[in-house]
This record gives structure tokens, C-alpha cells and sequence, in this order.
């Protein structure tokens, strides 16, 4: 009989690579969405008639519990949550409700109905903040920088805290950036090679962005999620730190994804105050060698062919664009 995995957030970035690394696998893969008055499953649209989507809501315990009895999933991913750092700043209580109790929610329902399901928690490098050391692993101390950071940090714990309190086979993912062509195009790397992509073709003509010297560890997303199976499968549960070990700053980003179509960043981007962050995260490099010794997990994308897989896909989509609205300008 084929494993039931079910991945909260699965209309996220995540939830897309490992509704599809889980399907690979052979998995009936259940997916939970919150209602919306218009859907967006753009991200597991090719994945839509291999899923099966239920609504339920990180806010709504009785949703959550309800979900869980009817699937009884063997692994829950729990990969939803408020995501953007600077909304946090926005919206800090209900990052909190998300991100920090809608964990909570997520294993006393795991507790009350079937404590032999295996949980992954979605954790962030957003956790060590203005770290105390360099690179991060699962021992450096917590000094979150925004309420996202400190909202991360209580689900981790709590997470652990099931694991010891409860024995449930609950893990902690103490994830380091990953990006993708289905990154949200909030995030630095996508917006970036979104504009790129964006001027090459003559859509947009300048770049805004704030900090240009935080330094971040940034993987590829599919490789990420590979990291969450493989520990579901171990022995014992455990977290690990996710991370690449390379470090580069979103200027070098810049410089990359620019170049690589031909074009000089200085030309395009201008400094926009107001994208500074109230507290910054300076610089973020983590080390994975749990993750690879444990779990036998390595990076297969380096930082250079991520940066030239996300501008290509925004080429390709940009291009697409743009013959759609030839083609109907023309009819
Ligand atoms: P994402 O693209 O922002 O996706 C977040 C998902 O959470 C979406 O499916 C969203 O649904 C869902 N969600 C938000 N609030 C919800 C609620 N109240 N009830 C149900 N679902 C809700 O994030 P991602 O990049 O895939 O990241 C996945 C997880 O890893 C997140 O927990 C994130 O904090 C964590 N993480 C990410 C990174 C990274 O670099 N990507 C690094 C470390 C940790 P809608 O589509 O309806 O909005
Ligand atoms: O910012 C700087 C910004 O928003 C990266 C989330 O997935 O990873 C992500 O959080 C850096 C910051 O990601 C702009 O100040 C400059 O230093 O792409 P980001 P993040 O804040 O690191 C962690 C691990 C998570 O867990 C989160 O969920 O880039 N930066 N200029 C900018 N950032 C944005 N967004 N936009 C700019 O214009």
C-alpha cells in the first residue's frame, strides 16, 4: 500500500517540489489549502489531478483535527506559514498565529489523533539573526531579528518539545534560503531576476531595492525538500541544519543574474531606503555536515546555475507573456 504524506502549504514553493518529489516516490500525496475567494494553485497546477486538496486553516484547530482523522497520514510536512520577514513587521500577531501557534495546532492534533504520524517542521536560519557565530549549526544560539525569526524559533522548540514530552517522531528542517523559478517574487532573488528578465525585453526600466550587503546562504528549493523526506525516513528523529555552506552577498546576486543577459546592474538598480529592514539579518552561512553525514544529503545546484535557472525561467515566461499579447492584439 502506498504511503500517505500530507504537506501543509503545499501552494507554496515548498509544497510544490515535494508534492512532486513525493509523487515520484509513489506516495498518495493529500495537500491542505485554505479557502480563498479566487484559488491559487498556479504552482501544483501540472501536479492538480495526482493531489488530493482539503480545506483547513492553521488558525482553525478543529479543521486541522478534522484534516488529520480523515487523511491519517504515515509523514506531515508542515510548511505553511506567514513567510515574507518584512510583513512580519506588518502583521507580527497574526505571523505568530501562523507561524509560532499554528505549529502547536499542527501537533496537538497529531497528539490527539494518531501520535505515530511522522511530523517535519519547516524551521529558518531567520532563527540565528544577528548570529553568534560563523558558519550556523544545530548548537549556535538562537538571536532572532524580526517577529517572523522569533515566531520560527517557538515553533522549533515546540516542535522539540513534543519529540521529548510526547516521543512523537517530530524533526526540526533548520532550513538556510532556497529559491527557485517558483520562488514568491517578493523574495530578493526571484524580484531580481523577475527585472531582469523584465528589462532584457523592455518591460521595466529600473530595479528598487534596499540592503545590498546581506549575505545569505541560498540553495535550490529541490534540493531542499529532499533534506525534509530523508528525515522522516531515519531511525530516530532529529533536526538538521539545510544550508550550502556558501555565502553571497545580494549584490553578487545582482551582478550574476544582470550579467548573464548581458547587461551591467549598476545601470538598472537604485537604492530605495524604505526596503531596509528595521533589524537586518547581516549575514547567514550554515553547516550542513549533519544533514550530510547523517542523512547522506548534498546540494546538487551550485549559487551560479540557480541564479541562471531562475533568469531563464523568467526569460521563458516573460517571452511568453508578451507573444500572448501579440497574439491577441492581433485577433
Ligand atoms: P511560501 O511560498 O510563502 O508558502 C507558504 C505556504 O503557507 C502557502 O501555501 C500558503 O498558502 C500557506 N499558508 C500561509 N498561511 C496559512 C494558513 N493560515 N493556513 C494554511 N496555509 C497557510 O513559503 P516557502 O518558501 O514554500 O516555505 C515553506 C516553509 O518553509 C515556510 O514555513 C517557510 O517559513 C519555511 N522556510 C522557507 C525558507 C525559504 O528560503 N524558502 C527557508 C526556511 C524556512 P497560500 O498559497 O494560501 O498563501
Ligand atoms: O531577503 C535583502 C533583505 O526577503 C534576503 C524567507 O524565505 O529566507 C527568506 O527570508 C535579503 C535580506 O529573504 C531587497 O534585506 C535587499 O537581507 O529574499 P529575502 P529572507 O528575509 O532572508 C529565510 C531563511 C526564511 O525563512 C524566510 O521565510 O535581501 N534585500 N533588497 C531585499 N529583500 C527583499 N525581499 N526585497 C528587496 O528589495
Amino acid at each position: 500500500m502506498a504511503r500517505r504524506a500530507l504537506i501543509t502549504g503545499i501552494t507554496g514553493q515548498d509544497g510544490a517540489y515535494l508534492a512532486q518529489f513525493l509523487l515520484d516516490k509513489g506516495y498518495e500525496v493529500h495537500g491542505m489549502v485554505r479557502r480563498a475567494s479566487t484559488e491559487n494553485f498556479e504552482r501544483i497546477a501540472h501536479l492538480r489531478d495526482r493531489l488530493v486538496l482539503h480545506q483547513a486553516d492553521l488558525l482553525d484547530q478543529l479543521s486541522i483535527i478534522t484534516l488529520i482523522s480523515e487523511v491519517r497520514p504515515h509523514e506531515l510536512y508542515n510548511l505553511a506559514a506567514q513567510s515574507f520577514v518584512p510583513t512580519s513587521w506588518l502583521q507580527p500577531l497574526l505571523t505568530s498565529e501562523f507561524t509560532a501557534l499554528g505549529v502547536t495546532r499542527v501537533l496537538e492534533a497529531i497528539r490527539l489523533v494518531d501520535p505515530s504520524i511522522r511530523f517535519f517542521q519547516a524551521s529558518s536560519s531567520e532563527m540565528f539573526g544577528d548570529a553568534r557565530e560563523e558558519p550556523q549549526n544545530e548548537r549556535t544560539p538562537f538571536w532572532p531579528r524580526s517577529p517572523y525569526g522569533v515566531a520560527k524559533a517557538y515553533g522549533h522548540w515546540i516542535t522539540v518539545n513534543y519529540r521529548e514530552s510526547y516521543g512523537i517522531f517530530a524533526c526540526s528542517g533548520i532550513m538556510f534560503n532556497h529559491e527557485s523559478p517558483l520562488r514568491g517574487k517578493e523574495f530578493v532573488t526571484r524580484k531580481i531576476t523577475d527585472a531582469v528578465a523584465r528589462i532584457k525585453l523592455g518591460r521595466q526600466e529600473k530595479l528598487k531595492l534596499g540592503n545590498l550587503d546581506a549575505r545569505r546562504d541560498w540553495g535550490f528549493a529541490g534540493d531542499f525538500v529532499r533534506a525534509m523526506w530523508l528525515m522522516l525516513q531515519q531511525d530516530k528523529p532529529d533536526d538538521y541544519v539545510v544550508a550550502t555552506g556558501r555565502q553571497h552577498t545580494v549584490r553578487e546576486f545582482c551582478q550574476l543574474a544582470f550579467s548573464y543577459v548581458g547587461l551591467h546592474w549598476e545601470d538598472y538598480v537604485e537604492i530605495d531606503r524604505a526596503l531596509f529592514r528595521p533589524a537586518e539579518v547581516n549575514r547567514l552561512r550554515g553547516d550542513a555536515t549533519k544533514a550530510r553525514t547523517v542523512l547522506g544529503w548534498e546540494p546538487t545546484v551550485t549559487f551560479e546555475q540557480l541564479v541562471r535557472m531562475m533568469v531563464d525561467a523568467d526569460l521563458e515566461r516573460v517571452q511568453a507573456e508578451l507573444a500572448q499579447e501579440v497574439a491577441a492584439g492581433g485577433s
